[in-house]
Formats: C-alpha cells, structure tokens, sequence
C-alpha cells in the first residue's frame, strides 16, 4: 500500500494510538492485508514513553521482559543499557519498532479522535477527528493506553500561579532546567518517587507535599550485564511462552508458601533478600500477601522498618510510612534512592493528609495554615485511569448510545475487550482485562493477536460484526468484582479502583485472576467458537442465503 493509500476515507481498521499496542496493530493488520488509519495525538510514537520524560522516568518491569516478542531478529538485535530501562531508551525502542517496520509513514500524527459514531445502516464506524479528517471503517480499534489522561488536581487559584506548572505525565519535550530553583512537587506516587531524587539533585530546594505515603521497594538498577543477557537471549522464545502463562505475565521467583507458614526468622530473612535483589518480586516474597492481612502485615511492617532505617528524622520517617492501607494494593513503587532523598538538606517532606492544599497563590501554595513560594509547582499527581481516555472520545454504538453513559456505573466489558451494543469497537487492554496488572507488552501482544485473529475470523467467513452477547458480559463483569473481593486490592483508595477522581464509580477495573488464566480463557472461548460473542454476516452473503 502506499502512503497516499493509507490516508484513505474508507478502511478496514482505524486504530486510535500509536504507542506499543497500536504500532503492533498496525504491524499485524498491514501484514494481513487490511487497509487502516492510525491516529496518534502526539508527534511521534511510544504512548506512555512519549508523554512521561519527567526526570527518572524509568519502567519497573526488567528490561529483557520488557519488549516485544513477536519478532526473533527484533529480540535477538535489541540491546538494553540497563536491567530497569529508562524513559529515553524505551522510546528510541519504540521509534526503531516503528522504523523497521515501516510503520511511521501510516500514521497521522498531532491527530485526535474527536468523534466514533456506529452507523446501523451502512455498519460501518463514522470517525472524527480534531483536524477536520473524516473515516469510515468496519473495525475501530482503541489503543489509548491506561494511564494516558494526565490529572492536575482543580486546586483554588491554580490559574492566577506566575511560575511554570508540570505534569510528570505531560513532560516539555525539551530539558527543564530547575537549577537555582525552588520547588514543590505534588503527589508521591510511582512518579513522583521517581522524580523526586533526580530533582532534588538538580534544584535547588524541593518541597514535596504527600496527601498518601506509598511502600517502595529499591530497584537496585545498574547496567546490563552481558551474561544476564546472553542467557535470556539463548532461551528468548521458552522464557516467552513461559511468561505468557504466569501470574503476572512476567518471570519473578514466587515463593510458593504462604507468609505465615514459616517462622518469624524466615520471613524476615526473606523478605531482607528480596529487598536486597530489590523490584517488584518482593510482593512474591510469600504467595498470600495480597489475601492474608495477617501476612500483608508483615511485609507492610518491614517496609515500614526500612523506611525509618533508612531516613534519618524520625518524625519524617513516620510520615512516609505507609499505614493505612496493605502493601501492594496501591501499585507497588520501585525506586532509585528515592527514601535516601529526604535526608538531603534541600529537601523538605509536608503532610497534607489532614488538610490538603488550600490554595495555590500567585507565588506558591498555602498548605497547613502555611504560605510557601515556589519558582515551579511539579505536579506527579496521577491520571484518569482506565476510562478517561475512552471517555475523552465521543464513542456512540447502537442506537446512538454514548460508552460513557453505558459506563455511568463502571465499565462493562467481555474480556476488556469489546462492549455489548458497540459491534466492532474492540479495545487493547481494556479494563476488564489482566492490563495494569500485568507486564503490559505480554498483554498487549496477546490482545493484538486476539483481536487481529477475529478479524481475520470474519474476513475469512464473510461476517461483518462482532459483538459480544450481553450475559456474557454480564457473567465477565461479575467475575472480575468476585476475583477482585477475594483479595485486599478494594480496601485501598487507589486509582485502580478510580478512587483519585472525584466521582469516579468505585470498583477494581482491571482482571486480577492472572495473565495466565485469562490468556486460557480466551484460548477457550475461541477454540469453542467465540463462545459469548455473536457476529453477523455481510448484508449481502446474508441476502443471498
Ligand atoms: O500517579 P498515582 P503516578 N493533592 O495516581 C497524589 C504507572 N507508572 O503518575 O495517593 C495532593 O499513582 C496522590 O495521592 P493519593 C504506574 O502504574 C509506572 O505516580 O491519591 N496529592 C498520589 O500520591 C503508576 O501506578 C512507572 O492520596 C494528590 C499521586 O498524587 C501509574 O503510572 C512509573 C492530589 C498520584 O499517584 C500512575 O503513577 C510511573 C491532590 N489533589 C508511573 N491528587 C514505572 O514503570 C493526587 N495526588 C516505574
């Protein structure tokens, strides 16, 4: 196809987003001969990787677990800095994906969706976007990530601020220098444990204003090394399949014992050599800790124990203890140095659990009856999860109704990935699916495949919809909330269950039952027919039946 071709008004597939899922679609469709259109809002690829350059920004999957499998040469070409990669190299991974493969010339960039309207008569999806551009496609497919709806908190007098503002999840493209600088940074999620040791090492001064202490375990990164990478490289296709099929779509040493069945020198012996391999595998400690509070408790106590080992004020370090929630069920943060940082003399930690900010002056802030002035407010604040993306598109399916509005309750999906009364509308990662609870590249290839292989399905039958039956999804949504209660993940106020924006329902989003298990359920389901999906044949095959 040529280039001009790919800026046709009519095609097979109109894929929203160009980060790694929707640079894998356009892979995939293009290779199977479909016609598409990618619209993407930035002016490159990567997604994710594209928008987060705040300082630090790093991935806390491992480097060699973190890419795509779908091809040999790709996995066996690509070399890696460091076991934790960072912002930069996983982008340059992105734009040399896209460049391999011919794919940067079928996107159109600084474009945004505006508008998916499903038309009963002609099936066909009517697409808007904000450049004026008009499609009409069988197939739309949504690869707008989970966390890409940056959220600056409605905050009193945020406009009247004469110093510059940030969001990590919105980063300038070129190097903010906060040299000389005092600076406040809002919000001690993953992000802004992340950034926080990298600018405080720059600025001058920085005050960070926590409203929930996060657990963070060390990553304890350093550079690759060559035989670590050897190994993986000899068995790459085994460790693949294999990583398919875990928990979490990624090889960490589970110890399969549960936390309390040892004694109280084991435990903590293992948790101290988790901590000291460092990463997320220390959730993996015990198999129980994020069902037996009784176990949780004695992973949270010795994070607890670190935190105040390790920060030297004690007063500071109970504030960043986390208390008042398991660990783990707030997304786990792995870190570089990030507690170490408090004990710097140019930074400062403010509790703002009580009271919150007051309001944002035209110099700074007021927090706790106290007025500070900043030269940059960075705000690490967090995203819409999940739906906000989804909802920022004026989705309509049968019968004109609005996604949002189906959704007014919480989402409502098959698998996470399509909708009952949006034929056609497919979603990669969707919630409702393993997604952020995942290694997101293992999710992301397997929801591809899904999805590239049902087109083809109907391609190759003559069948023009596919949508999913309504028990089905009834039965799915349902299931989702009963893994969801059996663990301790709903008794934290995370964004998992939408709790960081006002108004949001609140319900854990993602499939909790594990990579593994669900990529069988879908295996399953397809091998018996799409059981719970129904498709409807081409108007004119159906006629001459
Ligand atoms: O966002 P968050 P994030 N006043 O929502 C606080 C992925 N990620 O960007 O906890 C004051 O976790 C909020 O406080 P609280 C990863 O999946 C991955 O850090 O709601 N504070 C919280 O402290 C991650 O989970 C990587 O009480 C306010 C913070 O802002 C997800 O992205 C790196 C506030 C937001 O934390 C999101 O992480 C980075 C207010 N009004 C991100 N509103 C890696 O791979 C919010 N906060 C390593």
């Amino acid at each position: 196809m040529s280039n001009r071709d790919s800026r046709a008004s009519t095609v097979d597939a109109v894929i929203v987003g160009a980060g790694f899922s929707g640079l894998y679609l356009l892979h995939r469709l293009r290779e199977l001969g479909f016609t598409t259109r990618v619209f993407e809002r930035g002016s490159g690829v990567g997604g994710t990787w594209y928008w987060n350059r705040y300082p630090g920004a790093r991935c806390d999957v491992e480097s060699m677990q973190y890419s795509y499998s779908f091809d040999e040469d790709l996995q066996q070409e690509w070399h890696w800095p460091e076991k934790f990669s960072a912002q930069p190299d996983i982008l340059a991974y992105a734009e040399h994906v896209a460049k391999r493969f011919d794919l940067t010339q079928h996107i159109d960039f600084e474009t945004e969706v505006s508008k998916a309207h499903f038309d009963a008569a002609t099936r066909r999806w009517h697409i808007e976007t904000n450049t004026g551009a008009t499609v009409e496609t069988q197939h739309l497919i949504m690869a707008t990530g989970c966390i890409s709806t940056a959220q600056i908190p409605e905050i009193d007098g945020l406009s009247d601020y004469r110093g510059d503002t940030y969001h990590t999840g919105k980063w300038p493209h070129e190097k903010v220098d906060f040299t000389g600088q005092r600076i406040a940074v809002v919000g001690t999620g993953s992000s802004g444990i992340q950034a926080i040791p990298v600018l405080a090492e720059e600025a001058e001064h920085v005050t960070v204003f926590q409203r929930t202490p996060n657990y963070s375990i060390p990553s304890q990164n350093g550079p690759m090394h060559l035989k670590y990478e050897a190994s993986w490289k000899q068995r790459y296709s085994d460790l693949r399949e294999e990583m398919r099929y875990t928990g979490h779509g990624s090889i960490k040493d589970l110890n399969d014992k549960p936390a309390m069945s040892v004694d109280e020198d084991e435990r903590q012996a293992t948790y101290k050599e988790r901590w000291k391999i460092g990463g997320a595998g220390f959730l993996t400690s015990f198999n129980d800790l994020l069902f037996s509070q009784e176990s949780n408790d004695t992973a949270s106590e010795f994070v607890r124990q670190k935190i105040r080992q390790i920060v030297k004020d004690p007063e500071t370090a109970e504030i960043l203890a986390p208390k008042t929630y398991p660990i783990g069920t707030k997304r786990i943060c792995i870190d570089s140095g990030y507690f170490e940082t408090y004990n710097r003399d140019n930074v400062d930690l403010v509790d703002i659990s009580e009271t919150s900010i007051k309001r944002i002056t035209p110099t700074g802030l007021i927090a706790n009856d106290q007025t500070y002035d900043f030269d940059s407010i960075v705000f690490a604040t967090g995203f819409d999860a999940m739906t906000g993306t989804l909802f920022n598109v004026d989705i309509r399916g049968r019968d004109n109704l609005a996604l949002k509005e189906k959704w007014y309750a919480g989402p409502r999906t098959y698998l996470g990935l399509m909708s009952e009364a949006f034929p056609n509308l497919f979603m990669i990662t969707g919630p409702g699916s393993p997604s952020v609870k995942s290694n997101m590249m293992v999710s992301i290839e397997q929801h591809v495949d899904f999805v590239t292989e049902s087109i083809v399905h109907m391609r190759d039958r003559e069948l023009e919809l596919m949508e999913p039956e309504l028990a089905s999804e009834d039965e799915w949504v349902d299931h989702v909330q009963e893994v969801a209660n059996k663990t301790l993940f709903p008794r934290a106020n995370s964004w998992y269950m939408g709790a960081n924006i006002p108004g949001k329902p609140r319900l854990f989003m993602p499939y909790i039952g594990g990579v593994g298990t669900y990529r069988r359920k879908c295996e399953e389901i397809v091998a018996d027919g799409y059981r719970g999906f129904r498709f409807e044949p081409k108007v004119a095959a159906a006629a001459a039946e």
